[in-house]
């Protein structure tokens, strides 16, 4: 999903800044440990689960991120980091001959020699490119059947590909006009934008007028400085995305990474450069799963007893098929016990390697974890991709789908507004909107996404295999699934105005709830 990273954040700000009259009270900080029951908040429960647990020793469990690198070195996570111990670092060999060459906490399907993708096309412009290439020089009204199929299918990609791209040039126009505005004020008064400065600022024209409402409401919650960062960051970010889906970026991911790109079974490509470009979301990702508990800074990650296994395949632009399914081949051969893949998008060349790869991780007892994704659509209608609905029609069931909810205290609110949903594809909600992590340089920062609903609910499964390391996998997600946690409170269908019920949004009609799973367990011991 295009939204995966900071996109949906960008854009709902750009919504809020330009419709919206109101936002929600900011949430407190770590309000994902928090529990319904006791709190009020529909957080985790994890600290309430830690209570039933105070006795008992966990296991260490691997969780593997599959995701755009994490900072291994952070000062929140470096204790938690996974070590492949069989491997000697930087001696140039593959010292426990796995395939991959000094791979200490991981491997980047994303780097050569000496250097990293960091943007990358959508899949939709990769297949559309692909087929754009292999028509230029054939005789079009003269196919045969099977070109003929394809040539089809180039025409409807090619409509897809150009309504993407002026989606996403709507969404550039939306976001370069903030940035003009904070340019303005920053002008106006020697540099400086701030609350202050926005106050002060004398608008230009009816949208400058608007905008500054909007901002002064934003900047009630959000620091001034960060409101800057983002939108300069998402403007580079679309239009990296805009610009790269223009061309065809075979040639530069061959250049880089050195693979044959339309081989999708190679394995043994790559690169041990775990953090690489941009690595923001993987350490966001990675600290909400795992940041060093007690130890007086930072944040209290959600299972005190994972290590974080680094596995780059996911670039600024769609991930590849093939670095998918190899990241999970890596995780499952070298020990995780758990994914987190805190991404997805809408097309998928390559289908069949990343089924493959599920299949296999089914077979040796991991647990995958999906964030459903970012655009307010209900799954049940839409395939997006990884996905546990396999090509031969049977479904993985080794999978947790995942979608984001809200610190509210209001029914209605629960769900976050962005995230996708389904009552036969999403199996349960847990804490996606105001998260606080970690991010690179040392430092923490909110983001919100169910690519944060992911990682809040790879924890509890981590915690969950380290307590009670019996339990398969596919038994880990029923027990999450019998014992989340339901409402009958009213919600408001995401991307609509519509109220509905949790049943109507997903599979266990509730929250992902640490307490309650644990209780449920130790019951069952008795
Ligand atoms: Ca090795
Ligand atoms: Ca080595
Ligand atoms: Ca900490």
């Amino acid at each position: 999903m295009r939204t995966r990273k900071m996109f949906r954040l960008i854009c709902s700000l750009v919504v809020l800044l330009l419709f919206c009259n109101g936002y929600a009270q900011k949430a407190p900080i770590n309000w994902y440990l928090k529990s319904p029951k006791g709190d009020g908040i529909y957080g985790t429960a994890i600290e309430k689960a830690y209570q039933l647990l105070k006795d008992r020793k966990p296991q260490e469990v691997i969780v593997a991120v599959i995701d755009s690198g994490v900072e291994v070195d952070h000062e929140d996570l470096k204790e938690v980091i996974w070590v492949n111990e069989d491997e000697q670092p930087g001696n140039g060999i593959d010292d426990d001959k796995n395939g991959y060459v000094d791979d200490v906490h991981g491997w980047s399907f994303l780097g050569g020699a000496s250097e990293d993708i960091n943007y990358e096309s959508m899949e939709i412009a990769r297949m559309y490119h692909a087929a754009r290439k292999y028509f230029a020089d054939k005789d079009v009204s003269n196919l045969n059947a099977e070109d003929k199929a394809y040539f089809a299918k180039y025409r409807a990609l090619k409509v897809d590909f150009d309504a993407e791209q002026s989606t996403l040039l709507g969404q550039y126009e939306g976001i370069s006009m903030l940035a003009e505005y904070i340019a303005n004020v920053k002008a106006a008064s020697n540099g400086e934008f701030s609350k202050k400065s926005n106050k002060s600022y004398v608008p230009q024209d009816e949208m400058e007028e608007r905008i500054k409402k909007r901002m002064k409401l934003i900047l009630a919650f959000m620091k001034a400085e960060e409101l800057d960062q983002e939108v300069m960051g998402g403007a580079d970010q679309i239009g990296n995305l805009i610009k790269y889906n223009e061309i065809n970026t075979d040639s530069i991911r061959a250049l880089i990474v050195g693979d044959n790109v339309s081989n999708s079974s190679e394995q043994y490509y790559g690169c041990n450069r775990y953090e690489g470009p941009d690595a923001m979301h993987g350490t966001h990702v990675a600290g909400i799963i795992a940041a060093k508990r007690g130890n007086g800074i930072g944040i209290d990650g959600i299972a005190a007893n994972a290590r974080i296994m680094v596995l780059r395949a996911v670039p600024n632009g769609d991930e590849r098929d093939k670095d998918v399914a190899n990241a999970i081949r890596y995780a499952v051969d070298n020990g995780a016990k758990v994914i987190n893949m805190s991404f997805g998008k809408y097309y998928t060349p390559d289908k069949g390697v990343v089924d493959e790869a599920i299949q296999y991780a089914k077979s040796k007892d991991v647990l995958l974890v999906h964030a459903a994704g970012n655009d307010s659509k209900n799954k049940d209608k839409e395939d997006s991709y990884p996905t546990r609905l396999l090509s031969d029609g049977t479904t993985a069931s080794n999978w947790i789908e995942v979608g984001a909810s809200s610190s509210s205290r209001r029914g209605k609110k629960l769900l976050a507004d962005f995230s996708n949903y389904g009552s036969k594809t999403v199996d349960l909600f847990a804490p996606g909107v105001d998260i606080f992590s970690t991010v690179p340089d040392n430092k923490y920062e909110d983001a919100s996404g169910t690519s944060m609903a992911c990682p809040a609910t790879a924890g509890v499964c981590a915690m969950i295999r380290g307590y009670f390391p019996e339990l398969t996998a596919d038994q880990v997600r029923e027990v999450l699934m019998k014992t989340a946690v339901k409402t009958k409170k009213k919600i408001i269908i995401p991307g609509t105005s519509n109220q509905g019920l949790m049943r109507e949004v997903a599979i266990s009609e509730g929250f992902v709830n640490a307490h309650a799973a644990v209780q449920f367990l130790l019951e069952q011991k008795k």
